[in-house]
């Protein structure tokens, strides 16, 4: 070691003891686990590291807590297994050599800033002239999990290494075992095919997995209904507006409808009027069968995916127009008592949300009662958005809905209970919202329309059903919140073909669920693993496990796909009692132990 200034005896002799000591286990392997029936067994593991680069402090913080337990099990006297291998599957890898590739060869830019793809592996060390070989893929399998493992002994890591591979097809001791795995959940009837709503990207159509996200990790794709309030073609409501896009439009004759996406459909008999925030930007698109729809762009990018527009995957832009432009205007509001109401303001709307409309149901929603009765009370506020109170007054709110001993007006009564003076009334809407939004859904009672008599449970999906036939409203999925993927692209939900995992079968469920709470088969150490893991057996659904890029394993009966990366990682524990026996090295290269 280099001499350098001051005293550092101490520290060179603390590295020579370690140096001694990692050379002495390389030899006398006490790591390395065999049957031993005579003792305690003990087996501890940490999630396999994906090989997208070197292992970082954060892999080494966690690995800390497996390496501090298997230390002292064995000074305990137990038999202790400790496995560590190495994930590959999935987009990243493939990705980012894909990005790599496209700089060196093309000269690519990418157009959204940050570090390009030589600068990150530069980063991580890898010299220069070696850069060009990570375009391969494959490249990174061979490069990154034997680092990963040097890296690992030098910090003491007591694995028994023999058991350590890689995962996708390049290794083919792993794949076979991933193939085995899937095939019985084949014959176990708990896979199926079909078109799921999934958070894509747009940029190549792929499923944007957490794995695959730079942003948004945990986002699920949220069902709406989008209720179509078609804009009257009347006279009126031609000489409000502005020369621009949407006056042609209606002079064209055109059917133009402001979609409104809403989570209570069955509520629709109660709409009063329709609201717009005032600041917003919303667009015109032409949409399949002639309609053109006014939402935000985000939403319409969202729906492009869903066979909504004209083209799949395209959205035909019109041209834009501001909310205060749309207030005023007559519509036509599907199931609603009143024959026409009209575009009102509400400036808690959120643009990043639905399209950006929201359809009012005051009988039912604070939210809705607040903003109506601010118009209703104030005339200047009507004044300064140019309505008339003919627009707003006569607007009153309709009982659809009774919650048995509270209200047959329930966002009425909850807007008097908590003392909601305006919608600016952030903390008491929100008490309002909280008390009768789960109320009104599992307890309601619908006083009106088709499904009359019925709990609103029930009647939800049967009036949407309803709707959606009668060509009155459309289905809308979007991502629940922001979701970006590595490439830098906003993600939308689209409808993929895809092999899924039935993780909602209720069967399925009730077998795992009696697992977990059953003390004698398992134990989880920690109470809120415990609680984790049950919540998650009851929200947990149909989870699409196939794509058709990245590495991985192919499906064995429909090869066109790739197993996803947390659906080839669900048993993989299991493989660590075996891993030694079948493959010899970490690429699956040579035989193991069996010599198979
Ligand atoms: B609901 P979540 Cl009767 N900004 O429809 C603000 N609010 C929005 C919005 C946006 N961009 N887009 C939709 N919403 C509203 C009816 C309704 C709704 C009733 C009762 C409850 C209720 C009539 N308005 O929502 O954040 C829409 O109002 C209870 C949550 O996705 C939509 O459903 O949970 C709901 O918020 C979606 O909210």
């Amino acid at each position: 070691m280099e001499k350098k200034q001051g005293n550092f005896a101490r520290r060179d002799r603390i590295v020579e003891i370690e140096t001694e000591m990692q050379q002495a286990w390389e030899e006398s392997k006490p790591n390395y686990a065999e049957v031993d029936t005579t003792k305690k067994k003990f087996y501890v593991t940490f999630p396999y590291c994906y090989m997208n680069g070197k292992l970082h402090l954060g892999h080494a913080f966690s690995m800390s807590k497996s390496e501090i337990q298997a230390r002292f099990r064995r000074l305990e006297g137990e038999n202790v297994l400790f496995p560590q291998a190495f994930h590959c599957t999935g987009m990243p890898i493939q990705a980012a050599a894909g990005k790599l590739k496209k700089e060196l060869e093309e000269g690519w830019v990418s157009d959204k800033g940050g570090k390009t793809q030589s600068e990150i592996l530069t980063q991580m060390g890898i010299p220069e002239e070696e850069i060009t070989l990570f375009k391969e893929p494959t490249h990174w399998l061979k490069y990154f999990p034997p680092i990963g493992m040097t890296d690992m002994k030098k910090m003491g890591v007591a694995v028994d290494w023999r058991r350590s591979f890689i995962t996708t097809d390049f290794n083919p001791y792993y794949d076979s075992f991933i193939r085995w795995q899937f095939n019985h959940l084949k014959e176990a009837k708990v896979i199926a095919f079909g078109k799921r709503p999934t958070i894509i990207n747009p940029a190549d159509g792929q499923i944007c997995m957490d794995h695959d996200r730079s942003e948004g990790e945990g986002v699920n794709p949220q069902e709406y209904t989008l209720i179509k309030l078609q804009v009257l073609p009347s006279e009126a409501n031609q000489a409000r507006l502005q020369e621009g896009p949407l006056k042609t439009l209606l002079q064209e004759g055109k059917t133009v409808q402001l979609v409104a996406a809403t989570l209570r459909p069955e509520t629709m008999y109660g709409q009063t009027n329709c609201y717009i925030l005032p600041t917003g930007e919303y667009g015109l698109f032409q949409m399949k069968g002639g309609e053109v729809f006014v939402s935000s762009l985000r939403a319409a990018q969202n729906m492009s995916h869903q066979g909504l527009t004209e083209e799949e995957n395209k959205v035909n832009h019109l041209g834009n127009i501001m909310g205060d432009q749309l207030l005023g205007l007559a519509l036509k509001a599907p199931l609603s008592a009143f024959e026409q109401v009209y575009s009102l303001p509400m400036m808690t709307i959120s643009m990043t949300k639905g399209t950006g409309i929201v359809t009012s149901v005051p009988s039912d929603s604070p939210d809705d009662f607040a903003a109506l009765r601010d118009l209703q009370n104030k005339a200047a506020l009507r004044e300064k958005f140019g309505l008339t109170e003919q627009m707003v007054v006569p607007f009153q709110p309709v009982e659809i809905v009774e919650i048995p001993g509270y209200s047959r007006l329930s966002g009425v009564t909850a807007c008097e209970e908590f003392k909601v003076r305006s919608q600016n009334d952030k903390a008491q809407l929100l008490q309002a919202k909280d008390k009768v939004y789960l109320k009104g859904f599992y307890d309601g009672v619908m006083l009106v329309g088709s499904q009359m008599g019925k709990k609103v449970q029930e009647a939800k999906p049967l009036v949407r059903e309803e709707l959606i036939k009668a060509g009155l409203a459309a289905a809308y999925h979007e991502p629940d919140g922001v979701v970006v993927s590595r490439s830098g692209d906003n993600c939308v939900v689209g409808f993929v073909d895809q092999w899924f995992l039935n993780y909602a079968d209720e069967d399925w469920k009730q077998k795992v669920r009696e697992h977990v709470k059953d003390g004698n088969r398992f134990h989880a150490y920690a109470e809120n693993v415990q609680r984790a893991l049950e919540s998650t057996i009851d929200w947990l659904r149909e989870w699409g496990c196939s794509r058709s890029a990245g590495l991985g394993t192919r499906l064995p009966w429909d090869e066109q796909f790739i197993i996803e990366s947390l659906s080839d990682s669900t048993i993989y524990f299991a493989y660590y009692t075996v891993a030694h026996l079948l493959q010899g090295d970490l690429e699956g290269k040579n035989p193991g132990l069996l010599g198979i």
